[in-house]
């Protein structure tokens, strides 16, 4: 009988974690990922040992503080954004900027220093905007989609290709808007709601949006629409930013997506490629990427789909041990030349929320399955190896940073029944912070909203320091009317596109922003946005 908090599970979780992380150290550190089957390393989305600010919340989730504290301070001083280096705009945002914030957010659970201002301000905050700072040229076009690359040094290249996937476009509101609303600067929230709008504009007559989009043209280059490879985020950051924006906009994009995609690519809970302009199939495949989609589908309290399709996905899984990349429905088998499962989170994602949702054990067997495939297929004697061929175990030299930041850390999660970030504090698990009664931030209250590559993200402190901004903002508008005299005119609030955001008051061009001291009033956050199970519980 499984049991949800099993300690000798955990403990084999952890194991597989230390394996991975110290071979990481031992053999790859700095280069940004491990070589499992040479024991060495090799720079893959950039040069920023990836793998260790990847990995970074994930130490602190399995309760190691002082290895937290040690990673996050190697990494202020040895890691420099101001490189000569092509980098994926998507990447850099999810596993770099993403890694970054949620280890900002947390270092306080950690047991780091904190500076005063704090979460609005931080070291590692710093470093996720100046992360962040080096991705804005690629944002500057026509439509304001962005490039899929760009030069962290020099920009876009002049010869870049303006063709770039629907995820590339519109996966950047929970980091971007994360940075503006801790920082105060509108700049990021508003370069990816002009991303998200552009994209929404090109969606067909049916509703749907194709797989590849030249961002200067707006003309779909690959017209296959579905849930998997080169869309699956941008559907997940509507339906999470709506959650911890509490915006409705990104919510009704969602839905309309929603109806279109049951409608045309739902096929006995498969989920389908199809054209996006005719609905016709292109693909009967499944591919590994989409089992994210259960998940996301718990979350909008669809659960009884959700399970249905997860019971499908599973079936793969118990075929191959493991999920194909690709997987023909009506062949019942893999694809030629995509047989590989490069340790993907996606199906241990969804049973964590299907699990947390249901309680019902086939999420924990899941999991014991995972783990026992992984260690028995995937282990070498420094990490763990993407499996290149599930059908005859053959391995490749490469341990993608998302094994430390996404698999292990669900993996984890599901048999941690009572972890904080299972949201709330609801739980008496002590996560909760003092002082909301004497007016200070309240973080933890509202759950977290893990990004596309498991970062958590807490939406009570970005409303924390928002309202900080808000009353920056009332002061600035109450010094400016007092200054001038005689005029009964309120200047004109300044906001952003989609809210209440304004620029500091005392900065001027070039000027260096001082940590400002935080009072934020008590924020009326409320289980509502639990994560877990049913998101909107009241009439939204
Ligand atoms: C991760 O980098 C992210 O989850 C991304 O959204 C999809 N690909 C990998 C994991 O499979």
């Amino acid at each position: 009988q499984l049991r949800s908090s099993d300690c000798g599970l955990q403990q084999r979780i952890k194991s597989m974690f230390y394996h991975a992380y110290n071979s990481y150290l031992d053999y790859a550190f700095p280069y940004d990922e491990l070589r499992p089957l040479t024991c060495d390393g090799q720079d893959t989305w950039g040069s920023f040992s990836l793998t260790l600010i990847d990995a970074l919340d994930t130490l602190l989730v399995l309760g190691n503080h002082t290895e937290f504290q040690r990673v996050a301070s190697i990494l202020q001083d040895t890691v420099d954004f101001d490189i000569d280096v092509n980098a994926s705009v998507f990447e850099t945002n999810i596993r770099v900027v993403g890694g970054l914030l949620s280890a900002h957010l947390l270092a306080k659970r950690a047991g780091m220093e904190l500076e005063p201002g704090w979460p609005c301000s931080g070291p590692l905050l710093r470093m996720a905007e100046d992360a962040a700072r080096k991705l804005l040229p690629a944002f500057e076009t026509p439509t304001g989609m962005p490039y899929g690359t760009v030069n962290l040094l020099r920009g876009v290249s002049p010869t870049e290709t303006p063709v770039t996937c629907t995820a590339g476009v519109g996966t950047f509101i929970l980091e971007f808007a994360t940075l503006s609303r801790l920082t105060g600067d509108p700049t990021f929230e508003n370069v990816a709601r002009r991303a998200l709008r552009a994209l929404w504009k090109t969606r067909s007559d049916i509703g749907l949006v194709g797989n590849h989009i030249d961002i200067v043209s707006t003309k779909w280059v690959a017209q296959d629409a579905g849930i998997g490879a080169g869309v699956d985020s941008y559907f997940e950051y509507l339906v999470k930013g709506a959650v911890m924006l509490q915006d409705e906009e990104l919510l009704s994009m969602f839905q309309a997506y929603d109806r279109a995609i049951q409608n045309y690519t739902r096929f006995d809970d498969w989920y389908l490629w199809v054209q996006m302009h005719k609905g016709t199939v292109s693909m009967p495949i499944f591919q590994s990427l989409e089992a994210f989609w259960p998940g996301l589908q718990s979350l909008l309290g669809n659960l009884d789909s959700a399970v249905r399709t997860f019971q499908n996905y599973y079936s793969v899984w118990r075929q191959f041990g493991g999920l194909p990349e690709f997987y023909s429905i009506p062949q019942g088998y893999t694809v030629d030349k995509r047989e590989g499962y490069p340790l993907r989170p996606e199906l241990i994602e969804s049973a964590m929320y299907l699990f947390r949702a249901t309680g019902d054990h086939t999420y924990l067997q899941l999991g014991v399955d995972a783990l026992e495939s992984i260690e028995k297929i995937a282990k070498t004697p420094c990490g763990y190896a993407s499996v290149k061929d599930l059908r005859d175990h053959q391995l490749d030299n490469r341990m993608e940073s998302f094994f430390l930041a996404e698999t292990i850390k669900y993996l984890y999660l599901l048999f941690d029944p009572t972890h904080f970030l299972h949201g709330g504090g609801t739980e008496g698990d002590g996560s909760w912070e003092e002082g909301g009664e004497a007016g200070e931030c309240v973080l933890g209250a509202g759950g977290f909203i893990f990004n596309t590559e498991a970062h958590p993200l807490d939406p009570a402190a970005l409303y924390c320091c928002g309202r900080h901004d808000q009353d920056r903002q009332e002061l600035q508008d109450i010094l400016l009317t007092l200054s001038q005299p005689g005029s009964q005119s309120k200047p004109p609030p300044k906001q952003t596109e989609g809210g209440s955001q304004s620029e500091s008051i005392a900065l001027k061009p070039g000027e260096k922003k001082t940590p400002p001291l935080l009072s934020c009033p008590v924020q009326p956050f409320s289980a509502r946005l639990s994560i877990l199970g049913q998101v909107f519980t009241d009439d939204t």
